[in-house]
């Protein structure tokens, strides 16, 4: 029996963990190994913290705080947030731990002595005053294209063209503004062009198999052509880079991050060597299955970059599938830490507390398993009322007390079985290598999908068999049903340990079930006659409009704010004259009436005063201005002799001068002090 060493993505310790990371990642991953300790295979479960590279020092000093302050912080906060959520890992440690630091450290070493790794002399950009090469994040200057101020060394956010820090005109110093100069320097290259051949046969020939999305971009990757790529990078947060000459280098994040599986796994096997064994064995043993657990946007360094370092290194097996998942968007946009759009678990469980296992079956439903998909709190809302409360729940509820109402909390002897008895077992035997084959192929939203239908079926059965009104007639009967039923809750109980482990804890409470085995789904003897049952409690509750509307009332709020934070004064407009502009007629007038234009939600229709005679208006500011009237009165400033033109069927004769805001609201143009109607404005 091959033994499984999985492993998840090691989240960066910059800021805490939102339902993206839960949903691509650990929650599939913890599925994955709750169902193989469940059929009793070998596994090892792996995480930890990403705690190198340049964010975590960027947000230090935005904050004024050490980059080791950082990193504690969200260790703890993102760590805490995996247990409570119930990601059963063996380990979660950090790539600051001594142990990591030196492994990697030797990983290192040993890639340099073996000459695996080419060097490069190249010219960077340099600050003399703070001493330090910048990453193209922290250049930046004015882009090539758009002449926009203050485009990044990788990126120009106005016109959105992807750039080099070489192209900027006039780079500077994104911290300080510091002018930048040139200067050499050394880094030692990963070659994976020479990797090339082997990578397209190992990837392309062999793993096929691999998730379509991986597969595809490992391929275009290898149709593109490999480059080397450096992996030491000049920093002082990080890996010292063990060679000579090479103070004030580090290894790059991503080189040291993906040891980071491998010292964890050292860590925990040399403090527990009778528990987990070597770690050798699980690094090196053929007959180890390496499983990699990750999002799309690490697709490329699991399958092409560290893959090939442990080929270099040469005595490491390489993973066997890297079930990576797409992204999953909140309420239709991008998940983003920075514009703060994300559901934050530790939030969540402050808001909905006990409810882990709401939020695991919601992003297991919806999991963005072959495409990007949406959270929505509606959907949320649905999922848990609709299915785990009206299905799942109410079968368990029922199934309970009506064991204790009837038969004092005791599992009640079955009878002879009905042909619809012998159907409904017929249906849910079949549940369980249905879930094993999807789960097996980590297809784990159709595998809880079936968990589900187990639930379904049971609620069903109890709600044609109607046992309540059996009971007035043929207790045999009822006892029958009841029977059946509890072995289905009870079935259930171990099915859905993989997906929802806290629920099914606690229906095994209920049930008084103390073994948990897996090769007891599908049979109907389960709980022994006579068993006694404890007390029911409710499996699920219902969440009400009242809990999701706050929570669509806080994105709201955030989708404001970064309005407001991301609005940038637009670029001038060509140069033009004086006589073009006397060519408006721009004048003062008040607003004699104001009201909605009717089957319209945007156009608002004004009476103006201009001095000579009262004019009509339409202006499309209905939205910024929901109460028309309180402009009744108000001094407006108009162009005057736009020709009329006809909207919704009624003239408007010139237009009302608007300012728009960050937020995109429209707010009218006035006079500081009242002037006569019909003055004109120059
Ligand atoms: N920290 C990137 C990320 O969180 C990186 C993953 C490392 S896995 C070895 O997306
Ligand atoms: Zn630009």
């Amino acid at each position: 029996m091959k033994r499984s060493l999985v492993t998840t993505a090691l989240p960066y310790a910059n800021g805490p963990v939102h339902i993206g990371h839960l949903a691509g990642v650990y929650v599939p991953a913890d599925i994955y190994v709750r169902y193989l300790r469940l059929k009793k295979r070998p596994v090892l479960f792996v995480g930890g913290s990403d705690e190198h590279g340049v964010p975590v020092t960027i947000t230090a000093r935005k904050e004024g705080i050490s980059v080791q302050e950082v990193v504690d912080r969200y260790h703890y906060l993102i760590k805490e947030s995996f247990e409570r959520f119930g990601i059963s890992f063996d380990i979660y440690s950090r790539t600051t731990s001594d142990i990591h630091h030196k492994f990697a450290s030797d990983f290192f070493r040993k890639l340099y002595d073996n000459h695996k790794f080419i060097q490069q002399t190249t010219e960077q950009f340099y600050d003399e005053e703070t001493h330090e090469f910048l990453t193209d994040r922290n250049i930046r200057g004015e882009c090539p294209h758009c002449h926009t101020a203050g485009a990044y060394g990788d990126q120009c956010e106005h016109c959105g063209r992807t750039l080099s820090p070489d192209e900027l005109i006039n780079p500077y110093n994104a911290i300080n503004g510091n002018p930048l100069t040139k200067k050499a320097t050394t880094h030692w290259y990963l070659p994976l062009d020479q990797y090339q051949p082997w990578l397209e046969h190992w990837i392309l020939e062999e793993h096929k198999e691999w998730r379509p999305n991986v597969y595809g971009q490992c391929k275009s990757w290898l149709d593109g052509g490999l480059r080397p790529r450096a992996v030491t990078r000049d920093l002082s947060w990080g890996i010292p880079v063990p060679v000579e000459g090479a103070e004030g280098k580090v290894l790059y994040v991503w080189f040291d991050a993906p040891i980071g599986y491998i010292s964890n796994t050292k860590e925990l096997c040399d403090a527990q060597p009778e528990k987990f064994g070597k770690w050798e064995t699980w690094w090196k043993d053929q007959d180890t299955r390496l499983i990699h657990f990750i999002g799309k946007d690490n697709i490329v360094f699991h399958c092409i970059v560290f893959p090939v370092m442990l080929k270099a290194e040469g005595s490491y097996i390489l993973p066997d599938n890297v079930p990576s998942n797409e992204f999953l968007n909140l309420e239709g946009d991008k998940i983003s830490t920075s514009r703060n759009w994300a559901v934050w678990l530790h939030e969540y469980l402050d808001d909905f507390p006990g409810k882990q296992d709401v939020l695991r079956y919601v992003l297991t439903a919806n999991a963005p398993e072959t495409k990007d998909n949406d959270f929505t709190w509606t959907d949320f809302q649905a999922r848990n009322n609709n299915e785990l409360v009206a299905i799942y729940g109410n079968f368990i509820n029922r199934a309970m007390v009506l064991t204790h109402k009837y038969f004092e909390g005791k599992v009640p002897q079955r009878g002879e079985l009905s042909e619809y008895d012998r159907q409904t077992i017929s249906e849910f035997i079949e549940v369980k290598q249905r879930i094993e084959e999807l789960l097996e192929t980590f297809r784990f939203r159709d595998a809880q999908k079936e968990a589900m239908n187990l639930a379904r079926i049971g609620n069903k059965y109890l709600a044609d068999t109607e046992p309540w009104k059996v009971a007035k007639t043929d207790m045999e009967r009822t006892a029958t049903i009841l029977n059946l039923s509890l072995q289905i809750a009870a079935n259930l109980s171990i099915a859905f340990e993989p997906f929802l482990p806290f629920s099914s804890s606690k229906l095994r409470d209920m049930l008084a079930l103390n073994s948990l085995d897996w090769e007891q789904i599908g049979s109907i003897d389960i709980l022994p006659v006579g068993h006694q049952l404890s007390e029911p409690s409710l499996l699920f509750e219902k969440i009400d409009d009242e809990a999701i509307n706050r929570q669509l009332e806080r994105l709201a709020r955030i989708k404001e704010e970064n309005k407001m934070k991301q609005w940038q004064a637009p670029e001038q407009k060509p140069l033009t004259n004086i006589d073009e502009f006397a060519k408006m007629d721009i004048r003062v007038g008040k607003v004699l009436e104001c009201e909605k234009v009717k089957k319209s939600d945007k156009l608002l229709r004004f009476l103006i005063d201009d001095g000579k005679k009262q004019r009509t208006i339409l202006s499309g500011i209905a939205q910024s201005y929901p109460n028309p009237e309180e402009l009744v009165g108000k001094q407006v400033l108009f162009i005057a002799n736009f020709p009329p033109r006809k909207m919704m069927g009624q003239e408007s004769e010139g237009m009302i001068l608007s300012a728009q805001d960050a937020d995109g609201r429209l707010v009218l143009t006035t006079v500081s002090r009242e002037v006569r109607n019909g003055v004109q404005v120059g």
